[in-house]
Order: C-alpha cells, then structure tokens, then sequence
C-alpha cells in the first residue's frame, strides 16, 4: 500500500509580498477502516456529500469541485447540506443517507463526537467515509480526513493581527461552537500565538452559534465594555460578516482591526472596504476534489492517504487582486 504525500503551505502576506510559510507534508499510512474493501472502478459508484451548512460559500466552492471530479470520473454524485450548524439538523441528512447505503460519503461533521454513533453505522455497513474539513475525535472514522491546517491558520491570524495593534490592547475571538474541529484548532493556534505578545490581552472567546448577527450584537457589546479593544479573531466566514456589521454600525470599522477566517463575497467586500483587515482562506476545492479521488482510489483498490492538508493564503488589501490570491476566493454559485 502506497501513501501519498500532500504539500501543506501557508501563503502569509508581509506587507504586499508574499512570503511561503512553513511547507510541511501532512499524511499518514493507509486506512481501509470500514470500507468493503472492494476493488474494481469508481465510474457509477454511489457517492454523497453532506456538508456543513448548504449555503455556506466554504461548503458551495467544495461541492462544486467535488460534483466536478465525481461527474469526471463517472461516479453518481449528489450533495446536501444542513440549513445551519447544528447537530440536530445534520443527523436526520446522515440517517437518510446511511439508509441509501452509497458507496461512499464524504462529510464535514458538525460536531467532534456528537454524530460519531451514526458514522459508526454507515462505516460498518460498508460506506466509505472521508471526512471533508471539519472531523471527529475518534480516530476510527474516516479512510482519509482533508482539511487545512487550521491551528497554524490562527496563529497567522494572531501574529497578523499583533502586529497591526502595534502589539498593544485588547483582542477578542468569536467563534462558532465549541466542539467544532476546526474552530476549536483556530481558537487554540490563535491563543497560544498571542501568548507571546505580553501587552495584549486576550479577552475570553465568545461563540455566535454560526449567527451574523450575534456575532454583529456580541462586538458591539464587547467594544462597550472594552473602550481599548484594538482586534478581533473572527473565526469563520458568518463570524466575520457579523464583525464588520457591528463594527460599521459602531462607526469603529478600520480602527479595530479584524482578521477573520474565510474568503466569501461578502468578507472580501469588506476587505477592500477597509472593515477587515486579513482574510485567512481556505481551499474548500482542493478538498473537496482530493475528497472524491481518495474515494475514487478505495474503490479501485488502491491505497489513500489516511490525512490530507491543503493549502491556505492570507489575503489582504494590497494583495487581494493578484490572481494567485485570488483565485482563493470563494463562489457562491457553480
Ligand atoms: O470556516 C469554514 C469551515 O472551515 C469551518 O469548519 C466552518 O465554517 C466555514 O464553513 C465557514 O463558514
């Protein structure tokens, strides 16, 4: 069994250059875990996606390309996704689908252990699973986990950020849930940064539950009780839109300064706008086409590789407009 090394890069922006950041490979040997282990074609396997919520454009630009490589390679592809982020909404898609009994599955679970139980399920009778950005805590789900490497994406965030506070004053995070892979790893790459920056305070993390306008109400709230808030860690794409909501209704857009996870038409807007400062993107594509060829390879037999780590970009102003910027921003239609 072979595995396949994947490149992990960092693009941090430095001013208007662009610098590599560290290019380390993440993989790890191959994994059958519960597959049927059959071998033959990919071309009319049966395979879904479910997705974190179906109107996210993170989850739109992975469906895209997923249905692109899926349609490539013959296979029967169709995706859904929860209407928000939250476990109750996504379990019934698993069940309906677990009762289809595809092929294959890719997923972004909601929650790290809350729908274990049912990936369990769908794993043992013979599905194969690839979990699709965020993942679960049990190491048994999934034959392969492709993600971005989300604690190094906060501490960029957090280093950008210091440095445009001139390294004073306070900063705050807003977050999903907890309980959220991937926001979880920001929060604990963005804490642990900030730790070395003695005269900035960081002030405990709020969550939004994935709502732009808690997240607009809960800055507002917080730049009253914090006259010297000087940044914010928006830890996702709807977090970030409600940041800069509130900020602009606060009249405080460009003096608090905002990294914000993502890369969506309306955080994008607010960057050239000057409301957000940094945008750490993704590349919810690469996700999901490296997804459907990890399936596509169980299925003909081959090996995979048990994790994948794809690329991120920081974007900013001045960097927004050269096209290997921006080809990482994300769609909001195919
Ligand atoms: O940040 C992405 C995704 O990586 C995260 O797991 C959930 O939020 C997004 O979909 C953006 O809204």
């Amino acid at each position: 069994m072979r595995s396949i090394r994947s490149r992990r890069r960092l693009l941090v922006a430095v001013g208007t250059v662009l610098a590599l950041g560290a290019g380390a490979s993440a993989c790890g040997s191959s994994n059958d875990g519960g597959g049927s282990g059959s071998s033959g074609s990919a071309k009319g396997k049966k395979v879904r996606l479910i997705t974190g919520v179906k109107s996210d454009p993170f989850y739109i630009t992975m469906t895209c390309a997923a249905q692109q490589e899926a349609k490539a390679k013959g296979m029967d592809f169709t995706a859904d996704g929860s209407a928000q982020w939250d476990v109750s909404v996504q379990r019934p898609l698993l069940d309906s689908v677990a009762a289809a009994r595809p092929d294959g599955l890719l997923i972004s679970p909601v929650d790290t252990s809350a729908l274990t139980p049912s990936l369990k399920q769908i794993q043992s009778a013979g599905t194969k699973v690839a979990l699709v950005d965020t993942t679960v805590t049990d190491p048994s789900i999934g034959i392969t986990r492709i993600s971005s490497d989300n604690e190094k994406g906060g501490r960029v965030a957090a280093d950008a950020l210091a440095k445009l506070m001139n390294k004073k004053g306070s900063v705050i995070v807003i977050s999903v849930k907890p309980g959220v892979s991937t926001t979880d790893a920001r929060i604990k790459g963005f804490t642990e940064e900030m730790a070395k920056y003695p005269d900035i305070k960081v002030l405990p993390t709020l969550y939004d539950n994935d709502l732009p306008a808690t997240a607009a109400s809960q800055i507002q709230s917080t730049l009253a009780a914090h006259p010297d808030l000087g940044g914010v860690f928006a830890g996702n794409t709807n977090t970030g839109q409600g940041i800069a909501t509130g900020l602009k209704q606060a009249g405080k857009e460009g003096t608090v300064k905002v990294a914000a996870f993502d890369a969506e038409p309306d955080e994008i807007a607010s960057l050239k706008s000057g409301t957000l400062q940094v945008l750490v993107a993704q590349d919810p594509a690469a996700i999901g086409r490296q997804a459907v060829d990890q399936l596509a390879d169980a299925f003909e037999g081959k090996s995979v590789s048990k994790s994948i780590g794809t690329d991120m970009v920081a974007i900013t102003k001045d960097n927004m407009n050269e096209p290997s910027v921006s080809k990482y921003f994300y769609k909001s239609q195919c």
